[in-house]
């Protein structure tokens, strides 16, 4: 199978290369430690193999200087990522994990960029309890992290609502023959019993082999118009062909990613490319095929290198598609027109098929908590306990209610109005078209704020906003805590990176639809900068742009910041 003239990088494996090896598919010693009361943490080894099980051990890092002063091991954590693909929660799991959340975890939601739920705060006594009730009620955290196929993404829109009912079926059909297929979850956490003497052969992950993938691996599946999915980010994206109402197949881009590490110009985040096109019937074949020349010919010497985006832009374009051909035994046919026009997320109530409502509801940066005067978690879980639809977890960290049947809707939108929960619109456009990761106190790789600075820094730009007449100008913006890229930044119009506490990377320029990368405007700047070379450039904006310009365009035209076509360009 391995074409002996393509070639993975030389060079020692990385460590994580070795302790997946020693793991037992994905075991580690997870089950022993995970009993061990003399600490809440757990070895980094086994934390490693954790993050295959939809895991990391964090500790909270706005307490970790005072319990070094008190010589107290750091206040350990457990993050939780349930796989959701396609962000399709019924009502019931919804309770779940509202109930789990406040039974064990910190009493809040993050609704995460890839549709799914996490929980922060679980104490490791409390985890398997967590999963088994997860398990439950029908959902699983199995490859929600790790070197594996994560949470499939499709779109959400509830304007096509018969398409994206069967190009959800597509989804979840890809997340489930995807996964990988060791019993180690089960054994670990559902209390499975080893079946003794199996054979631990290479035959138990026919697709992955024993050391799985050299890193991450991403999919998702856009339907034009709308590409809230960020197609262009996946390793594997898929662009929906509808002709005539019907859903004829899909287009493939391989080869996308946002993370980079700050200074290094050996990473960078990358626009996947638009190779060919498919049917619905040999997708699964062609996610399989395309993963396993990433598991052949991906780095795993360094990490920070070995996303499936370095592997295609190492051996080219055309060398990975004539691969992926050889693989699947038939050529991919020629990429069909398609047209995208926004990458964000359409608000308040909707019509969608059969007399059905969607209402999307604004989550400020995803997270689903009790504020004070806004009590957002209770309304939704009041809601939760009459709605007869579903949940759909949005790309950019919403959720619609979808699925409102015209009897309900009326029930719906009293719950709504009681609980003064937002369709968004009394805010500015800009803050609708906001997304922030998670960042500090639990990301361990946060070097700046972003989930509880975005919002009052938006507070400051929104005066700018007012002044200049631009109260519903959708400019997508985006701000992340580190260059890894979690909130998808190098796709927002304005992008904010965190470099240091207070300080970010300004970026400017990337395509409203989600089709051009943007470039570093300013770097290492604070508040006062950030406000000032707003003001400019958002007052230029109001007076010099022409007819429907997006901000991310004017940039380009005003010669603000050069256009960044292609990744490898990011940085020059
Ligand atoms: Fe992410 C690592 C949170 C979407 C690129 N991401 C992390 C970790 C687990 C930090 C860590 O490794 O210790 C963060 C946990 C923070 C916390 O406390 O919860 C984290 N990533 C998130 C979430 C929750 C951000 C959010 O606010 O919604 C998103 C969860 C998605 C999900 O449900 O699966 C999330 N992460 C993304 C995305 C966006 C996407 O996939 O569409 C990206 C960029 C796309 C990509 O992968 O290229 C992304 N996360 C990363 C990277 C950089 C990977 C790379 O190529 O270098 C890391 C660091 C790593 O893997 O070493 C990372
Ligand atoms: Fe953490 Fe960085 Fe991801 Fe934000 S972008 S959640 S700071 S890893």
């Amino acid at each position: 199978m391995v074409n002996p003239i393509l070639k993975a990088p030389d060079g020692p494996p990385s460590d994580v290369e070795r302790i997946k090896k020693e793991s037992n598919y994905l075991r580690g010693t997870l089950k022993e430690v995970m009993l061990d009361r003399m600490s809440a943490g757990i070895p980094d080894d086994d934390n490693r193999l954790m993050k295959h099980h939809g895991s990391y051990l964090q500790d909270d890092r706005d307490l970790r200087n005072e319990r070094q002063k008190q010589k107290l091991e750091p206040a350990y954590q457990f993050m939780l990522r349930v796989r959701l693909p396609g962000g399709v929660a019924t009502p019931n799991q919804w309770l779940v994990m509202d109930e789990l959340a406040q039974k064990n975890g910190n009493g809040t939601l993050k609704l995460t960029t890839r549709q799914t739920f996490q929980m922060h705060g679980i104490l490791k006594w409390n985890m398997k309890n967590t999963i088994q009730a997860i398990h439950a009620t029908l959902l699983d955290t199995i490859a929600a992290c790790g070197d594996v196929n994560r949470n499939v993404m499709c779109n959400s829109n509830p304007y096509q609502s018969k398409i994206h009912s069967e190009v959800y079926e597509w989804s979840k059909k890809l997340s489930n023959d995807l996964l990988p297929r060791t019993r180690a979850y089960h054994e670990v956490w559902l209390d499975e019993e080893k079946v003794a003497g199996t054979p631990e052969l290479e035959e138990v992950e026919p697709m992955y082999g024993p050391l799985y993938l050299p890193r991450k691996f991403k999919i998702g599946i856009a339907v034009p118009p709308s590409n809230d999915i960020d197609v262009f980010s996946q390793d594997l994206g898929f662009i929906a062909i509808v002709e005539d109402g019907k859903l004829v197949g899909f287009n493939v881009a391989i080869g996308g990613g946002m993370g980079m590490t700050h200074g290094d110009k050996a990473t960078y985040p990358q626009l996947a490319k638009v190779i060919g096109f498919c049917t619905p019937e040999q997708m699964y074949d062609v996610a399989e095929k395309t993963i396993t020349i990433q598991r052949d010919y991906g780095n795993r010497s360094v990490r920070k290198n070995a996303r499936f985006k370095y592997t295609v832009d190492r051996l080219g374009l055309e060398t990975v598609k004539a691969e992926l051909e050889n693989r699947l035994g038939w050529s991919l046919d020629e990429a069909k027109p398609y047209h995208f026009d926004h990458n964000g997320d359409r608000y308040g109530w909707v019509e969608g098929i059969e007399g059905t409502w969607n209402f999307t509801l604004l989550i400020q940066n995803g997270r689903v908590a009790d504020f004070d005067g806004y009590k957002l978690m209770t309304g939704l879980r009041e809601i939760a306990k009459i709605h007869t639809g579903d949940f759909r977890l949005t790309p950019n960290q919403n959720v619609i209610i979808a699925n409102v049947s015209s009897e309900n809707k009326q029930k719906i939108s009293q719950l709504i109005e009681q609980y003064s929960l937002t369709d968004g619109k009394h805010y500015t456009a800009l803050r609708r078209s906001s997304m922030a990761c998670v960042a500090l106190p639990t990301c361990g790789l946060a070097m700046a704020e972003s989930e509880r600075y975005l919002p009052v820094l938006l507070e400051k730009i929104e005066e700018i906003i007012d002044e200049n007449g631009l109260r519903n100008e959708e400019i997508t913006i985006r701000m992340t805590g580190c260059p890894n890229g979690c909130a998808r930044p190098a796709l927002g119009e304005i992008a904010f990176i965190g470099k240091a506490v207070g300080k970010y990377n300004m970026h400017l320029g990337a395509a409203f639809d989600g089709s051009r990368l943007n470039k570093m405007y300013r770097e290492n700047i604070g508040e006062e900068e950030i406000l000032s070379e707003l003001r400019v450039l958002l007052a230029r904006y109001a007076k010099e742009r022409q007819e429907g310009e997006h901000f991310g365009d004017f940039v380009i035209r005003a010669g603000v910041v050069k256009a960044v076509t292609d990744g490898t360009n990011f940085h020059d």
